[in-house]
């Protein structure tokens, strides 16, 4: 079998590369080691960057955004037991941010592609990486008890953090930059009220929490947590309760509690592994770095590296450039470090470390009083929450 570009991974990265590329004339096919229905059934982010909307736009999948997203203008900070307001609109000079679950980004892409009759192989066995730094790679999996072979000009690597595209870039290639925190975040899904109409960021001495939401009939909440908690641990009265006493009184007054239908622990870690580019693989989204999810970031740099990708492969594709294939890894990087510079800075703001001296937690309180009362800091905030520009 030959195609244009072999992608792995059919979670958001994979299917809008393979969405936009379509669009553009470019033969793509996507090999996805679970199946649909467990790619379906993935709960992640929620909070998509302005240039991530755009971009399902351009993708011809932004029609049920527009419908159904929630336009969120402002955050609401907590800590000391006060609440502040971060005014994401005004501080941004007039941009906000969209509330939609990647769960439905996954589900829009997967039904577009499906219409258009993309070939998504799902339960893809085995895949494994061949001459990445040759003229003609190669993909090879298993189906079915089946071997098979693809022939590309290009591997779009986009199989997260725990794929086997980075894996397949020689260690000697690769430089990787790691932080790992020492909690994790519990989150919890249910068909109850949002407890506000926008998101809450609580930094509490019990730990950090979070009040997010799907829709205004669905909400999302998260707890800090160990990281090696077991989740029946967690039984849904016990995170309720928990829950409701790191927040402000009025919001835990307004607390709408109900049976979780989702309920999971997720570690924390900062990771970038540069470049981004080995011979003919790119790698893109999770494959490439992971952000604590802090500064709702991690989906939003995979649209971004998509956009990057995308646009080279179609310049190449189009006119045969090569200027953009040469600047994806730096072009993405420039926008990542960035990121990981937020999410890092928001994840130290508002968690407890279990090895803070009382110096550094008066550190901590300080940066947050600065920056409920300076208007410049709210207004730095409030630009790299809403997404840098894309270049
Ligand atoms: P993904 O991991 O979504 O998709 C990779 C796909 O590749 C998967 O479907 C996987 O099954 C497949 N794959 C892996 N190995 C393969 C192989 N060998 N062969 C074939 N296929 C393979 N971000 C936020 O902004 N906010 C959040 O609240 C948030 N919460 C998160 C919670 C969890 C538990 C995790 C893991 C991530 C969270 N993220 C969050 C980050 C998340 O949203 C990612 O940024 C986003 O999924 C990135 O999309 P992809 O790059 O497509 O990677
Ligand atoms: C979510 O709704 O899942 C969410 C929102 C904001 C974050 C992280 C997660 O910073």
């Amino acid at each position: 079998m030959r195609t244009q570009v072999g992608i792995i991974g059919a979670g958001p990265s994979g299917l809008l590369l393979s969405q936009l590329l379509d669009l553009a004339g470019i033969e793509t096919v996507v090999l996805e080691r679970q199946s649909r229905d467990y790619v379906l059934g993935r709960i992640r982010a929620g909070v998509l960057e302005q240039g991530t909307v755009t971009l399902l736009h351009r993708a011809g999948v932004g029609e049920r955004v527009a419908r159904e997203g929630l336009i969120h203008t402002g955050i609401e900070l907590c800590f000391a037991g006060q609440s502040y307001r971060i005014d994401l609109e005004g501080g941004s000079g007039g941009s906000v941010v969209t509330v939609y679950g990647q769960t439905e980004v996954t589900r829009d892409l997967t039904e577009a592609r499906e219409a258009a009759g993309a070939q998504l192989v799902y339960e893809a066995e085995d895949v494994a990486l061949h001459d990445i730094d040759e003229e003609r790679p190669r993909i090879t999996y298993r189906k079915d008890g089946r071997e098979h072979e693809i022939a590309c000009d290009f591997i779009a690597g986009c199989d997260g953090f725990h794929g086997v595209s980075r894996r397949s870039i020689p260690p000697s290639q690769l430089k990787t930059y790691e932080r790992v925190y020492p909690f994790g975040w519990l989150g919890v899904l249910s068909d109850t009220t949002p407890v506000s109409d926008e998101l809450i960021y609580v930094n509490h001495e019990k730990g950090f929490a979070l009040c997010s939401m799907r829709s205004m009939t669905r909400s999302r909440y998260y707890i800090q947590c160990r990281v090696d908690e077991p989740l029946e641990e967690w039984p849904d009265d016990r995170f309720w309760e928990d829950l409701k006493s790191r927040l402000p009184e009025a919001a835990a007054s307004r607390l709408e509690t109900g049976p979780s239908i989702e309920k999971s622990i997720a570690p924390l870690r900062s990771f970038v592994a540069e470049p981004m580019r080995h011979g003919r693989l790119f790698l893109a989204g999770d494959a490439a770095h992971i952000v604590p999810p802090t500064g709702a970031k991690g989906l939003n740099l995979a649209a971004s590296d998509i956009h990057f990708l995308s646009n080279a492969l179609i310049d190449f594709h189009d006119k045969g450039g090569t200027d953009l294939l040469d600047s994806y890894s730096r072009d993405c990087l420039n926008r990542i470090w960035k990121a990981e510079r937020f999410s890092w800075w928001m994840t130290s703001m508002l968690h407890r470390f279990p090895d803070h001296t009382p110096f550094d937690q008066r550190i901590q309180l300080a940066e947050l009083s600065y920056l409920v009362g300076s208007d410049a800091a709210r207004a730095a905030l409030a630009e790299n929450y809403v997404g840098l520009p894309f270049s």
